[in-house]
């Protein structure tokens, strides 16, 4: 996998993203892959005092000694697949960081989704860009400025497609939020991995 020729950049007070186009190598194949190779769950939320299905299935790959916690779970992580190793391996050449953690979501078709949030948990590494990855489906994802920081910006709507790489890099966490809405015209399938760095002794750059 080699970054593509392209790459496009936004940036706002607070918020820097870099977008490598069709960035996968054999997406086809790698999208199949770690649809048959990951031990999907639906994971359950509490909202509003209520204990409901998650809007998407999802898995946690780290290494060992990853500990993270979202949306309230404590996450067992997963063993590495032969597919993830490979794209890790390729955000390691075009990134220069090596990450040690993936949460990976997927959306069955539109009426899948995820709320607004910022990826930034106290484990984090926060001088660590967010490496996300998408397969399958095109699906708009939204971000919004947060605080005072983001005062006068704009919200942004990117149309991730199939074998695209966005990057967050910081210190879009601190001062941007991002969601991926429900789209109920998609009928396919969507998956995303967003690769972490969780700040370990062995989780240096
Ligand atoms: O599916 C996406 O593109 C967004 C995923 C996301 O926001 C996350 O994993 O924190």
């Amino acid at each position: 996998m080699e970054p593509a020729g392209r790459i496009l950049c936004w940036q706002a007070p607070g918020l820097a993203l870099r977008l490598w186009p069709d960035w996968v190598e054999d997406a086809d194949r790698q999208l199949s892959r770690l649809q048959q190779e990951i031990p999907w769950r639906q994971e359950a939320i509490i909202l509003f005092g209520r204990s409901r299905p998650m809007p998407r299935l999802t898995c946690w790959v780290a290494d060992d000694g990853c500990t993270y916690r979202y949306s309230g779970l404590a996450n067992e992580p997963q063993p590495w697949s032969a597919a993830l190793l490979e794209i890790r391996k390729a955000l390691e050449t075009t990134l220069g960081w090596r990450f040690n953690s993936v949460l990976l979501n997927r959306y069955r078709d539109g009426s899948d989704a995820m709320g607004w949030h910022a990826d930034d948990e106290p484990e984090l590494e926060p001088q660590a860009p967010i490496a996300s990855v998408s397969l399958g489906a095109s699906r708009s994802f939204r971000l919004k400025p947060r605080g005072r920081r983001g005062e006068g910006a704009e919200p942004i709507t990117l149309e991730l497609s199939h074998g695209d790489l966005l990057v967050m890099d910081p210190p879009t966490q601190r001062h941007w939020l991002h969601a991926l809405p429900r789209r109920l015209r998609v009928r396919q399938e969507r998956l995303n991995l967003t690769f972490r760095l969780i700040r370990t002794p062995a989780g240096a750059r």
